[in-house]
């Protein structure tokens, strides 16, 4: 193996940036985790991964939205975050989010309210509604601070741009995300098959709409072809988690194993956090529309919005490998020193 090869492998695996950062690479990046928990499993590993990204100060999760209105995935999402070490992220509901996507022989969310329910209880009726903590999550930001991390339906985020000042910020919400987002990444669309209606712009077509068309900062899309081509390590889930494991758990209910899960929420998340990284390609820049019942076509445009992201077999073999193994880190572990 020549050195190129060596030093190329290393950087694979580190996730490391292949090119120099905005911020400092020992500033944590600030991440709103949006997200339709309890309709697939992947957001599960997504906020998993995330949490361990956070024990090791890569990020810092400042608020989760919920694009789902099941009682009880704000509970399950914070018996994740219990489990991963991280009990006090704020998390937002909205009862008004599409409700066709959660499939109840798939359930893995009734967790929450039994074996896996959060030790200190968890008043869903106190939960703050996910408008207004987006709202005020982006008003406390530094200025061009945020990623948002998009991996459900575009509903909160069409909110967010419509929602006009309040008693939380004079500001609107196209100005607040103007301000303080530097960019979306997202887990949607399809860009290998330019007519498929992906499921997260399916659910809620108008609301993706209004995004594409109005969302003011870089838009990254993961689409649907990423996911499928990293699969989760089923080996992962049958001899690496314990018996009792919350994610061992839910992925056993959602879709056993052997099965390996499409990685799709998973990469959206990586990438937010290591924009730079070497695990992933990028295509030209350009224009996503929403066509029909939610088929994204992409048209290269030189000063468009969007770029969507590609993976080879080398990379998707990474990806991972790195999955499996940050999925199953124990609470504290890689705790940066400060
Ligand atoms: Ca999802």
């Amino acid at each position: 193996m020549r050195l190129h090869h060596i030093v190329l492998l290393f950087t694979l695996a580190l996730g490391v940036c292949a090119s120099a950062p905005v911020f400092a690479a020992s500033e944590p990046v600030k991440l709103i985790f949006d997200t339709d928990m309890g309709n697939d499993v992947d957001d599960a590993l997504a906020l998993a991964i995330l949490n361990t990204l956070q024990d090791e100060g890569k990020c810092e999760i400042l608020a989760i939205t919920l694009t789902i209105p099941h009682k009880l995935a704000a509970p399950y999402t914070q018996a994740i975050n219990e489990a991963y070490g991280h009990p006090g992220i704020p998390i937002g509901i909205n009862p008004n989010s599409p409700a066709e996507g959660f499939r109840k022989e798939r359930d893995f969310l009734s967790l929450a309210e039994g074996a896996h329910a959060p030790r200190g209880g968890f008043d869903a009726a106190k939960a703050p509604g996910a408008l207004r903590l987006l709202r005020k999550t982006l008003a406390d930001a530094k200025p061009g601070s945020v990623v948002i991390v998009q991996v459900g339906m575009f509903t909160n985020m069409a909110d967010l741009l419509k929602s006009g000042s309040d008693d939380i910020s004079p500001k609107d919400g196209m100005t607040l995300v103007k301000e303080k987002v530097r960019f979306l990444s997202l887990m949607a669309g399809n860009f290998k098959d330019q007519k498929y209606a992906e499921f997260n712009v399916k659910l809620d077509v108008p609301a993706a709409r209004h995004v594409v068309a109005h969302w003011p900062t870089p838009r990254v899309w993961s689409g649907f072809e990423i996911g499928k081509a990293v699969l989760f390590p089923a080996k992962c889930i049958d001899e690496t988690l314990p018996p009792g494991h919350i994610i061992r758990d839910s992925y056993q209910r959602y879709i056993p194993t052997p099965h390996e899960r499409p990685c799709w929420d998973l990469t959206s998340a990586w990438y937010a956090v290591f924009p730079d990284s070497a695990l992933f390609g990028k295509s030209e820049k350009g224009c996503v529309s929403i066509v029909g019942k939610g088929a994204t076509p992409f048209t290269a445009d030189a000063t468009g919005p969007d770029i969507y992201l590609t993976v080879t077999g080398e990379q998707s073999e990474a990806l991972r490998n790195i999955f499996a193994e940050r999925v199953s880190r124990k609470p504290g572990a890689g705790k940066a020193k400060r």
